[in-house]
């Protein structure tokens, strides 16, 4: 007997209660910051699993550090609409990017579970553990490793501290040598769902609670490494410095300049190391990262273009040594029509009048990922300002209800679809 669905207001207030849980553990107290394999990804790990047993799951912390949950369909080991997001976190990060796409998906499985509600398909809900990408040069590895597409070298990669993401991998729990295994066989997930906080400003303009991505922007991410010439700060004349400081300064202006010329690009400096980092001493070395996106893939490339073109110019003025390391170059990637539709369908049923708006994505997600494994789709929810990868991260506990009822009819539609 199918008992009605919980409320928009029900499945809010249940969201930010388990968004309270979860978001106790953290690496800094005080502030949110859960890196990809430190001990509060972990902790945050065993919580999601018992949440996901909760609601109904079968569920494990896989070989790469990420929370896998299933609910069987019909037919056992059959193909599954999958519900994502990341628990990993930026540095003093936001209460709500990628833990809130969890926490959706676990009440979802719960919500249909206690309406008595039998799927044509598995169900599966994945807490990602490596989106954010903060503490080792990767790419969306987690979810890669289940799209297939992890790449070995990242087992290599070394933390600010120099620990192999390997050897954090094992202190984990993970097994480096278990990740190729994770790989899902093409057919075996139907669709990919994520619902995310929007972290830009268009729902709330628009007075929207959700919306549904278009397409997620094309990003490119390097390390630069500046070599100039250590000095005495007191007694070195100006006109015969190689400042790796200031060479370093007009790059990130050169980068910044090169993204406002560009149509809904963006650049930006987010690292910046200088060495030796003495008052008296002029600056040897820097090390300095980019982080570069647009909607066009040819248009990020005729930016990068530009920007090694103006980066060699400053550096030969300078007298300084120049090397630029690409460790991320994603395309653009977009969203399956149809999952889209199904979506709009969700949003629609789930009242309100609202009008489902289409937008790209200049974040990246797991679903940029998954989309190379099946179809994708995303649910954007309003969040204030837009203000995300920030402790002022906000939104309502309304619009995350209306946005998890979304879902729900979202999976219900795709369950009807199926005949
Ligand atoms: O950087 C991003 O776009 C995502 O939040 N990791
Ligand atoms: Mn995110
Ligand atoms: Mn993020």
């Amino acid at each position: 007997m199918i008992q009605s669905l919980p409320s928009a207001a029900v499945l809010g207030a249940r969201a930010f209660a388990a968004l309270q849980g979860l978001n106790r553990f953290t690496d800094e107290p005080g502030k949110l910051t859960r890196l990809y394999l430190s001990p509060a990804h972990r902790q945050a790990a065993e919580w999601t699993k018992g949440a996901m047993e909760v609601a109904g799951l079968t569920a494990f912390v896989d070989a790469a550090g990420s929370v896998q949950g299933r609910r069987e369909g019909p037919a056992p080991g059959g193909p599954c609409v999958m519900i994502g997001s990341h628990i990993d976190t930026v540095k003093d990060g936001g209460r709500f990017d990628g833990n809130l796409g969890v926490v959706a998906g676990i009440l979802a499985a719960q919500a249909l579970r206690d309406a008595g509600i039998v799927l044509p398909f598995a169900l599966e809900v994945v807490a990602f553990g490596d989106e954010e990408n903060v503490r080792f040069p990767t790419h969306l590895s987690t979810s890669c490793a289940l799209a297939g597409d992890y790449d070995p070298a990242w087992l290599e990669a070394r933390d600010a501290e120099g620990t192999r993401l390997a050897d954090a991998l094992v202190a984990f729990g993970g097994d480096p040598t278990g990740i190729a295994a994770l790989a899902r066989k093409p057919g075996s997930v139907k669709a990919y769902i994520e619902l995310h906080i929007e972290q830009g400003p268009v729902l709330e303009v628009e007075n929207e609670p959700v919306g549904i991505v278009t397409a997620i922007n094309a990003q490119r991410r390097a390390r630069v490494r500046v070599t100039g010439e250590a000095g005495h700060a007191g007694t070195v004349p100006m006109n015969l410095r190689r400042d790796a400081m200031t060479a370093s300064a007009e790059m990130a202006l050169a980068l910044e300049s090169i993204a406002a010329a560009h149509e809904q690009a963006v650049g930006t400096v987010g690292v910046f190391q200088v060495n030796p980092g003495a008052t008296n001493v002029v600056p040897g070395a820097v090390e300095f990262t980019m982080d570069f996106r647009c909607p066009s893939n040819e248009t990020l490339a005729a930016m990068d273009a530009a920007i090694r073109s103006r980066f060699g110019e400053i550096a030969a003025r300078r007298g300084v040594a120049l090397d630029i390391t690409l460790y991320t170059n994603a395309r653009a990637v977009p969203m399956d029509a149809d999952l889209q539709d199904s979506l709009g369908a969700g949003v629609a049923r789930a009242g309100g009048n609202h009008a489902a708006r289409r937008l790209p994505s200049g974040a990246a997600h797991d679903a940029m990922a998954m989309a190379a494994l099946c179809p994708a789709a995303m649910l954007f929810v309003r969040n204030e300002k837009g203000i995300s990868h920030s402790p002022l991260e906000n939104m309502t506990e309304a619009d995350a209800g209306i946005a998890i009822r979304a879902l729900l009819e979202a999976i219900l539609e795709l369950a009807r679809r199926e005949g």
